[in-house]
């Protein structure tokens, strides 16, 4: 059986963003079921987990022997077992995982910076100052995959893990309207937001927190 490690509780501003979300989604779209190890700091600070992933952080993966972490390799993993995620076609596939790459390294940066600022430093003077080309840059990233998107429904046209990881990254600004200020990627997002595995995968991250 699949484990993934989660957070018993996270304040919320951070509830139903936690990178746990990717995994369970992706858990989801493939049809494979899982368990979770929901863990506290107390945990995260231990050697036992720290063997599981060396900063201390959600998620990890766990089937049969393979221990793995960071999200994106977790997601990929997963895909390579579900044609709802990769295509079956090579070109497919390694397009799809381009689009894994461009949602970590292209935007996320750009909108994890905008968050930490937001969420985390919002009253420090050094943030204040750095915000407005944070915004700009993000603005200009959103611009530029709208046009990429154009008219498809997808960013490969068809529904692939590209478009999961993009999704859960720009919910990274849904404190922010900047996703509302570009109506194709609120489209976007929405359409992808709307799909059954994504709302079983948010309903479960969301449910140890609700006990709180
Ligand atoms: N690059 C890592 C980042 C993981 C990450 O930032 N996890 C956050 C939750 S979304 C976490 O565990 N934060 C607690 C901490 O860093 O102590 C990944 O994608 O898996």
């Amino acid at each position: 059986m699949i484990t993934i490690s989660a957070f018993k509780w996270v304040p919320p501003f951070a509830q139903g963003l936690v990178r746990d979300l990717r995994v369970r989604w992706a858990l989801e779209e493939a049809g494979l079921p899982y368990q979770t190890r929901l863990i506290d700091p107390d945990v995260q600070g231990s050697s036992e987990y720290r063997s599981l992933q060396p900063f201390g952080q959600v998620p990890v993966f766990q089937e049969d022997g393979l221990t793995l972490f960071e999200s994106g390799a977790i997601v990929l993993h997963i895909a390579s077992r579900s044609e709802v995620l990769l295509p079956a076609d090579a070109a497919g596939r390694a397009r799809a995982m381009t689009w894994v790459f461009a949602a970590l390294n292209s935007m996320e940066i750009y909108i994890q910076q905008l968050a930490e600022i937001d969420l985390f430093n919002a009253d420090q003077q050094w943030a204040q100052l750095h915000r407005p080309d944070v915004e700009k840059a993000v603005q200009r990233r959103l611009q530029e995959l709208a046009a990429c998107l154009g008219d498809r429904e997808y960013l490969e046209g068809r529904f692939t893990v590209g478009d999961l990881m993009m999704t859960t990254v720009l919910r990274n600004l849904r404190h922010t309207r900047l996703i509302n200020a570009v109506p194709t990627l609120k489209a976007y997002q929405e359409r992808c937001e709307a799909r059954p595995a994504f709302q079983r995968a948010l309903a479960a991250q969301m449910e140890p927190f609700r006990q709180r």
